[in-house]
This record gives structure tokens, sequence and C-alpha cells, in this order.
């Protein structure tokens, strides 16, 4: 029998990378939206792990399946760790990507490559019915660039340069950006937990 996963996430962006890389015959993978339920988290937690516990323990409350959770975000090493678990209210939730990009680069203006350093990071927790929760990390290193480029992907993606590839991940194919993610590499350690339930 197919295993129900309902992934806690309303970002869309984040749902089609999520399918492209659980693309697994025996799990039936539907959105928040598809499973008719609507929860307002407070995502009041200080770390990606917290963050993504919350969500997918409240979303568990309203169901009776595997519920999976994304908390993810780009920590720059120069900002201290900014924006983090702020990633997506930087500057203000309803700020475009386009201007958050540009404040990024501007507070980063005239620092040297070697000082640029960042990384994506994204935490997955596994809500499952009568079972202790799992949560997985996974990461990318790279560093921020000095102009945006790229049109693939969202959010952080075109100011974000992979660490050996020297471009941004936003000039990858999704296959390409997936195959070496954040989400990628967490979605793959929680799919392994998960298949030896
Ligand atoms: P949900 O909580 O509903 O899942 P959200 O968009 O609020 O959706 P987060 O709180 O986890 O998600 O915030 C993630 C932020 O980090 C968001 O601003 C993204 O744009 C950014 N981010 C995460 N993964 C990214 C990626 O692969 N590429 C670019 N930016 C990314």
């Amino acid at each position: 029998m197919k295993k129900k996963i309902i992934f806690a996430t309303g970002n869309e962006n984040k749902m089609t990378e999520i399918r492209q890389i659980l693309n697994d015959p025996d799990w039936d993978i539907l959105s928040m939206k598809e499973a008719g339920i609507e929860v307002d988290v407070v995502e009041d937690g200080v770390t990606f792990e917290e963050n993504a516990l919350i969500k997918a323990k409240a979303v568990a409350a309203c169901c009776d399946a595997i519920v999976l959770a994304d908390d993810s975000g780009l920590e720059i090493d120069y900002l201290n760790g900014e924006p983090g678990v702020y990633s997506a209210r930087y500057a203000g939730r309803d700020t475009s990507y386009e201007i958050k990009n540009q404040m990024l680069l501007d507070r980063l203006r005239g620092v040297p490559r070697q000082e640029r350093t960042a990384r994506f990071v994204c935490a997955i927790a596994a809500a499952i019915p009568g079972r202790e929760p799992i949560v997985v990390r996974g990461t990318i290193e790279g560093y921020i660039g000095e102009k945006p480029a790229g049109e693939n992907g969202f959010g952080y993606d075109p100011i974000f340069y992979v660490e050996d590839l020297n471009c941004s991940t936003a000039q990858l194919t999704p296959e390409e950006k997936n195959a070496r993610s954040h989400r990628g590499n967490a979605l793959r350690l929680i799919r392994e937990r998960i298949s030896e339930l």
C-alpha cells in the first residue's frame, strides 16, 4: 500500500522541489492544501529544527498521516548567520526577493570573496503517528556573489553561489540543484529514516 505523506508547507516553490526529490511510487505526497488542511502556524522557534517540528506537529494534530515539514533559510557568515531562521521574514515577509537579495548584496558591498561564505540549511521534521518525531538537517555550502544571476529556483537562489561550481543555484537546472541542495540532502535522509519504519 502507498504511504500517505502530507507536507506541511504553504510554499509552492518548496512543494515543487519536494515532489521532484521524493519522486517515489510507494509514496503518495499531498500538500497541506491538497489534504484540505488550513492551519496558521506561529514559527517561534530559534532553530530550523525547532520550527520544522512546530510545523509538522501543528499539522499532524489535524490528521492521521505521516506529516513532514521543511524549515529552511540562508546563513551568511559575515552577517553572523543572518537572515537564518528569519529568511522568509527578512525585511518583511511581503518584501520581494529582488529587494531582499539587493539588501543583502548592499550589506556585503566591498567584502572580499573569502569572507562571503554562506550556506543554505534545511531541517525536515517528520511527525509519525504513534512514534517519536524525527528531525534531520541538510546543507549546501557556498558564498554570496557580487550580483544576482540566473532565473531558476526561488528566494535567495540568484545570490547564492555554489562553492565548487562558481555559479548561482538559480543558474542550475532543477535536477542539478536538487542533487546537491540542502533540501535534496535533508529529504534523502528523511526518506531513508521513514523507509526503515
Ligand atoms: P512554509 O513555512 O509554509 O514551509 P516559508 O516560505 O515560510 O514556507 P520558511 O519559513 O522555511 O518557509 O522560510 C524559508 C526561507 O528561506 C524562504 O524565504 C525561502 O525563500 C528561503 N529559502 C529556503 N530554501 C531556499 C532555496 O532552496 N532557495 C532559495 N531560497 C530558499
